[in-house]
């Protein structure tokens, strides 16, 4: 019997009801397994320990008792600052390994290898000028060509200068910033390995250029991998306009055949979309005995189909479990990063068959039938079909739908911010420098089971709107706020009385819908579009990020990269960095010198939003507005 009540777990209904349901099929679930763990090891925490090399594992003692130094000398100082950088090589490397996949897909396509027409032509077009590409008197494929070559350069080219999707996207005082400081991303790869050299035994022990260096290799992420990622994807599937979708458990349907797509990479769910309407597919569901095929997301893959296509999402991180915890998903279709391996035990309780599709992840006890770009209608079909075959073993008595859902608004890409601003973003700017709206706060996703499902995502928007506070975000933040309702206008009643007049004129929720957590790239492209606007830096503008449940090591990549783009970023969740006060200064302080953005820590989201307000306040009192 678990000693965490469900409510304890969770702050939705939805959840807690499916909680509860997972107990009583004895299935254990990911708080069921972070109980197991406790206490979970202090060195670990504190991120003192060090496995770098075979005459460790060392670790240093906290207290000073103990040993101060690892087997090679290493310090406490070292040994968390390598910790911090390798975190952030795992993020960044995630992120563009992603952008990579999507280059890669567009490259196949243009090639004739797979079935990928040019969906958006405007927004390559952009693209394409923004790099510097001939766009006059030139059709799609011989422009996505040259697109296509760029890309690829910033994975590989060997010179010392600015990766090219930076150097078109980021302004020219940021970019002075990067060079002062020698943080400059010379190309996505690179910087990663070079962290994983530089914190190889014997290799950089000063925690101020090991920081420096995750900085570079953050900045390669955030303008680099996950920004190609972003605009691919829009080149390939459609850039997100805003219109209305469907979030939670309860988008799940009784009657039909329910598929979920889990996981980041659109490349294969697009697939599956477009397979899962396929009228054929849909009589062949019928013939099965379902009423249809209904076709729901999970974490960023959800998020990147309910951007471009209103398909529903089910849950962020922490519900995936719960998804299968219904009994009424024939296939749960995986692709890459946030996917617990636990699903395939949880699957086992059930009919759920979970299916693994990406060549580089594969999990034991699932079904895999590999994504191959050039055969992907077919591979698509075949995933639909499997999951259609399945219906048959639902087990009824098993079967529970909770209630919960909600309407929310989604596709707040760039473009369609602008769009709905009639243009640029002077409207927002004015409300801005009025005073309407005092600042703008970025928020990134994830869910950690240390803090309470969704819990600090919802209680940091409803105090930063309150204090006028315009939101925007991504990710299992995203999904939270679907899920609660604050995708909708109406949600601006809860606002201050200036964001509740802009949100009523323009018809828009107070907190807006960026996408999945790879298009944290598109709030750089806001934040560099509001600075070239206002002749300032990012880094003189009211704005300040967060990342309040923050998990993964993308998400620590993220935030080193909105600090290294000049913005001030909370972290509601304790990163293993309290072992060296000189890491911490780095990153609290230090960082503000060198890039004009630092972290802070506050587990609390309510006074983590009044720092954040205060900084806002700060920053227009600087900017005299
Ligand atoms: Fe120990 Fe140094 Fe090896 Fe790390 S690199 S495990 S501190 S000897
Ligand atoms: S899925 S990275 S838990 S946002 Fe992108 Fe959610 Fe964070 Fe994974």
């Amino acid at each position: 019997m678990a000693k965490w009540k469900a409510e304890d777990k969770s702050i939705d209904e939805a959840t807690q009801e499916m909680i509860r349901k997972a107990e009583r099929d004895g299935v254990e679930l990911v708080w069921d397994r972070l109980e197991k763990q406790q206490p979970q090891c202090g060195y670990g925490q504190l991120g003192v320990c060090c496995k770098n090399c075979m005459a460790g594992p060392c670790r240093i003692d906290p207290f000073g008792d103990g040993p101060q130094k690892g087997v090679c000398g290493a310090t406490a100082d070292t040994i968390v600052a390598r910790t911090v950088d390798r975190m952030i090589a795992a993020g960044a490397a995630a992120h563009s390994d992603h952008g990579r996949h999507v280059v890669l897909a567009l490259h196949e396509a243009l090639e004739g290898n797979a079935p990928y027409p040019i969906k958006d032509e405007k927004k390559l077009r952009s693209v394409a000028k923004r790099l510097g590409v001939e766009t006059e008197g030139r059709d799609a494929q011989e422009i996505a060509k040259d697109v296509v070559k760029i890309a690829f350069d910033d994975f590989g080219k060997q010179d010392e200068k600015l990766i090219h999707f930076a150097d078109a996207y980021a302004s020219e005082k940021r970019k002075e910033v990067w060079e002062k400081v020698g943080v400059s991303p010379r190309n996505i790869d690179r910087e990663v390995v070079e962290i994983m050299h530089r914190t190889h035994i014997g290799v950089d022990h000063e925690p101020l250029s090991l920081i420096a260096q995750g900085l570079r290799a953050s900045l390669g992420d955030g303008w680099g991998g996950s920004l190609i990622a972003t605009e691919l994807q829009d080149v390939l599937f459609g850039t997100p306009q805003i219109s209305k979708s469907e979030a939670n458990l309860g988008v799940l349907q009784e009657d039909k055949v329910n598929i979920i797509v889990h996981g980041h990479e659109p490349v294969m769910a697009e697939k599956v979309v477009e397979a899962a309407m396929d009228p054929e597919m849909i009589e062949y569901a019928k013939s099965k005995g379902a009423a249809g095929i209904n076709l729901a997301g999970m974490c960023c893959t959800g998020l990147e189909l309910l951007m471009r296509d209103n398909i529903p999402i089910a849950g962020n991180y922490l519900q995936q479990e719960l998804a299968i915890v219904t009994g009424a998903v024939e296939a749960m279709i995986v692709d890459v990063q946030c996917i617990m391996p636990a699903l395939v035990d949880v699957a086992r309780c059930y009919h759920t068959k979970i299916i693994d599709t990406s060549p580089i992840a594969s999990f034991p006890g699932a079904t895999h039938i590999k994504f191959d770009e050039s055969r992907a209608d077919e591979i698509a079909r075949e995933i639909v079909k499997t999951a259609i075959d399945n219906f048959k073993n639902r087990v009824q008595t098993k079967v529970r739908i909770p209630k919960g859902k909600s309407e929310a608004i989604g596709g707040f890409s760039v473009e369609a911010t602008l769009e709905a601003l009639g243009g640029s973003l002077a409207p927002l700017e004015d409300a801005i420098k009025s005073g309407k709206i005092r600042g703008i706060a970025g928020i990134v996703g994830c869910n950690n089971p240390k803090v309470k499902h969704n819990s600090n995502h919802i209680a940091i928007v409803n105090e930063l709107i309150k204090n006028d506070i315009l939101v925007i975000g991504t990710g299992c933040w995203a999904t939270a706020c679907a899920e609660y309702g604050i995708f909708l206008p109406e949600y601006a009643e809860n606002a201050g009385e200036g964001l509740k007049a802009v949100c009523k004129a323009l018809g828009i929720p107070p907190a807006l819908n960026m996408g999945s957590c790879v298009d944290c790239s598109r709030m750089l492209v806001i934040a560099d579009l509001m600075a070239r606007d206002l002749g300032v830096d990012i880094s003189d503008l009211p704005l300040v990020g967060s990342a309040t449940e923050a998990m993964t090591e993308k998400a620590v990549s993220i935030g080193t990269y909105f600090v290294a783009s000049g913005i001030y970023t909370h972290l509601g969740v304790v990163p293993p960095v309290m072992g060296s006060q000189e890491v911490i200064n780095i990153l609290t302080k230090g960082a503000m010198d060198l890039v004009g953005g630092a972290f802070f820590i506050e587990p609390n989201p309510v006074k983590a939003a009044k720092i954040m307000a205060e900084y806002i306040e700060k920053k227009r009192k600087a900017l005299g507005i």
